[in-house]
């Protein structure tokens, strides 16, 4: 393990409050972009980790949990705290996998700025597209750091080029690198334009400006100020006549560019080896703004009373329910009332560690212990009268991945459903359901590697034997021709006996419309008071049809029959109808019938042929593809696809398009299904039901 110090918790000590409040950075990134290992970096820089910890060794302070450590990749949020130059920060690390996007985004919502690390790599980078996306449409500062520079084999300004396109805001490189041969040993800073040397493990060591990178230097330079002139007259005025502008003005442009959202500012760094640490947290230091902006541009600055947001809610295995919020005003003291509900225990949480405090101030980011009614994103008051989120909390994606999900011992079902509700209420993205048709539990997610995880946290945290597997289609099943029947139900057996006889009709009716009955009796050959069971026993035989599966879309008429004073009874003709239906379905052509949904894929316009190419390989049907509206470079295809083929369909697509493709789906209609593969669906069928 790192080894970690106690002092840099973010909660205050008494509820004391030191010089300013603490401010919260959240690292997003694409996956193994280097953010657990840059949290490290931060942490060691800001004297919480004394030795720093390896994401190779598993012993970092991000990644504690067994899933984590077990992947090398975070499943979850990593939570730190550091102080730099007196400033107390809360770090927080996101997992980069598409499938936990959730979790990044409520931390995007409470952090006052957010660290995208980005690989060296034009092809890598680009898929921080989406994360940039998202930040540009909430108005979240943000500051890129494009990593791993002791690996940069590509230019600043390929890397640069590949984002510039998913940023509606200028992208503004602030330092250029100092390579020798291959490898990068430094930059300059292209504001102060002093240059730095690389240390392994420490700060930076200024050097003489290399001559080597003068041209360079000087002309991204000049790009820095004339992007910063477009948003200030009087600096655009200085660049036109030649004049070189003060730096503190230049630092104070920045700041305000970045506070208001308008700019971008691009650093460049290694976090494993504490390349351009310092920088990045001298520049989070001077010109990022602290909550009290945050809470603003949430639009929850109105009221006065404390107040605090969830932005993660976890069922820790011996401390119960921890509600993870952002302290966005006033004191916040343990055991006092938030929301209806108790504060039992405030903690700062280090990776797995917590540190217990008696309060909290504004700006720190703790954990509240037991508040069992509170769910994530709620807004936390003694009076409880906040239930907005605030602007732009993040919407929950539609799951495109489901498993069926079952567990080794019967028993333990109940602790299952139990186990699932706490998982699904920390993760909102996870949708359980339970099939009683299919008789089959259901987890939905974000993929497959979502859906191991969670049951890896079943056997971790609660210690049920679960497995996984596809889950079952909901098979339909439909008549193509109208058959006559007619049954007959007798039996004499001493005393009473039974008697029922009918005659029905029964014809396919239109897709969708379900089962419809209706009797043309006339005469009083069948008595009224018997055609409800005639009725009943129809939709009863229309439960499990000729193939195995439901029937739907038929219609059944009671043409006439025949009855008995004293041996008839709604029972008898009950049977007498679902023997009679169940004849007439087999004669009358059964069909079986598959589930089609409209699927709208969005993709980066270069993988739409592969798009293509995928769904005509599933059965698809594409209805059309266009650009797609406010996302420029992406295209939206819509298209038919059987459920049958969606069970791996986002592996495939996000396999064809670096994990950038995204999908939503409804149900349409069911379709007819048959050869080969319907013969096949129904053999299937009949071998699982023995
Ligand atoms: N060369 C180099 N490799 C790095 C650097 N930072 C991280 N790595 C390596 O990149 C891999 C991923 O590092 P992590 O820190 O786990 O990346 P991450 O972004 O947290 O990954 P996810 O949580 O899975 O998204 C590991 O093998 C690291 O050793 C760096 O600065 N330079
Ligand atoms: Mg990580």
């Amino acid at each position: 393990m790192a080894s970690t110090t106690n002092g840099n918790t973010g909660a205050t000590e008494g509820g004391r409050q030191g010089g300013g409040a603490t401010r919260c950075a959240a690292i997003l990134g694409p996956y193994q972009s280097g953010k657990t290992s840059l949290l490290e970096a931060l942490l060691h820089a800001t004297g919480t980790v004394e030795r720093k910890g390896a994401v190779k060794d598993g012993n970092t302070v991000g990644d504690t949990t067994p899933e984590a450590r077990e992947r090398g990749a975070s499943t979850e949020l990593s939570i730190g705290h550091g102080n730099f130059l007196g400033d107390r920060w809360t770090f927080i690390d996101t997992p980069g996998g598409i499938e936990f996007t959730l979790d990044s985004r409520h931390a995007c919502m409470i952090a006052d700025v957010v660290i995208v690390c980005v690989e060296p790599e034009a092809a890598k980078a680009a898929a921080a597209g989406p994360i940039l996306r998202f930040l540009d449409d909430h108005d979240i500062p943000h500051v890129v750091l494009i990593n791993k520079m002791d690996q940069a084999g590509e230019t600043v300004r390929e890397i640069l080029g590949a984002l510039q396109g998913f940023s509606t805001r200028p992208l503004a490189l602030r330092q250029v690198p100092i390579r020798d041969g291959e490898t990068v040993t430094g930059y300059v800073d292209l504001v102060s334009e002093r240059a730095y040397s690389y240390r392994e493990g420490e700060p930076s060591a200024l050097i003489e400006l290399p001559g080597s990178v003068a041209d360079r230097e000087a002309e991204a330079r000049n790009e820095l100020l004339e992007t910063l002139a477009d948003f200030d007259d009087s600096l655009f005025e200085q660049l036109l006549e030649d004049i070189d502008p003060d730096k503190k003005e230049v630092y104070g442009h920045l700041a305000e560019t970045l506070r208001s959202d308008l700019l971008v500012p691009v650093l460049l760094g290694a976090g494993e080896h504490d390349h351009g640490i310092q920088r990045l947290l001298k520049l989070l230091r001077h010109e990022t703004p602290d909550h009290t902006a945050t809470v603003a541009r949430r639009g929850l600055s109105d009221g006065e009373e404390p107040m605090a947001q969830v932005f993660k809610t976890i069922h820790a295995a011996h401390m119960g329910k921890l509600s993870h919020v952002r302290v966005w005003r006033g004191t916040v003291k343990d055991g006092e009332m938030l929301n209806g509900a108790k504060v039992s225990g405030i903690y700062a949480t280090t990776g797995g560690k917590l540190d217990k405090h008696p309060s909290a101030a504004p700006g720190d980011v703790v954990a509240l212990g037991r508040m069992d009614p509170i769910q994530t994103g709620d807004v936390l008051t003694p009076t409880g009268g906040m239930p907005d989120k605030g602007l732009g909390w993040p919407e929950v994606p539609q799951p495109v991945f489901a498993r069926a999900l079952r567990v080794a011992e019967r028993n333990d079902e109940v602790k299952l459903s139990g186990a699932l509700a706490k998982l699904a209420e920390e993760d909102p993205s996870l949708l359980i359901r339970q099939d009683s048709e299919l008789g089959e539990l259901t987890i939905w997610g974000q993929g497959d590697t979502h859906l191991r995880v969670m049951a890896e946290r079943l056997r971790s945290r609660f210690k049920l034997d679960v497995t996984l597997s596809e889950p079952a289609v909901a098979y339909r099943e439909t008549i193509r021709n109208r058959i006559e029947e007619h049954a007959r139900h007798k039996k004499q057996s001493g005393g009473h006996g039974q008697f029922a006889d009918i005659r029905i009709a029964v014809e396919p009716t239109g897709r969708g419309a379900g089962f419809e009955f209706a009797e043309k009796v006339v005469g009083g050959s069948v008595p009224k008071n018997y055609i409800p069971a005639v009725e009943e026993g129809c939709r009863e035989g229309c439960r499990r049809g000729p193939l195995g599966f439901p029937v739907v879309d038929v219609k059944v008429t009671l043409t006439d029959g025949q009855h008995h004073s004293v041996d008839s009874s709604d029972m008898a003709f009950k049977i007498a109808a679902r023997s009679g239906l169940h004849d007439a379905l087999a004669k009358a052509e059964p069909v079986l019938l598959e589930p089609i949904h409209q699927v709208a894929i969005a993709v980066p316009s270069e993988s739409t042929s592969k798009v293509h190419g995928i769904l005509s390989s599933r059965r698809g049907q594409i209805l059309g593809f266009d650009a797609k509206d406010g996302w420029p470079g992406w295209d939206e295809v819509t298209a038919y696809l059987p459920e049958a083929e969606m069970h791996n369909l986002i592996l495939e697509l996000r396999a064809q398009s670096q994990g950038m493709a995204t999908y939503t789906w409804t149900f349409d209609h069911l379709q007819e299904l048959t050869g080969r593969l319907a013969d096949r669906v129904v053999e299937h069928h009949e071998t699982a039901a023995g």
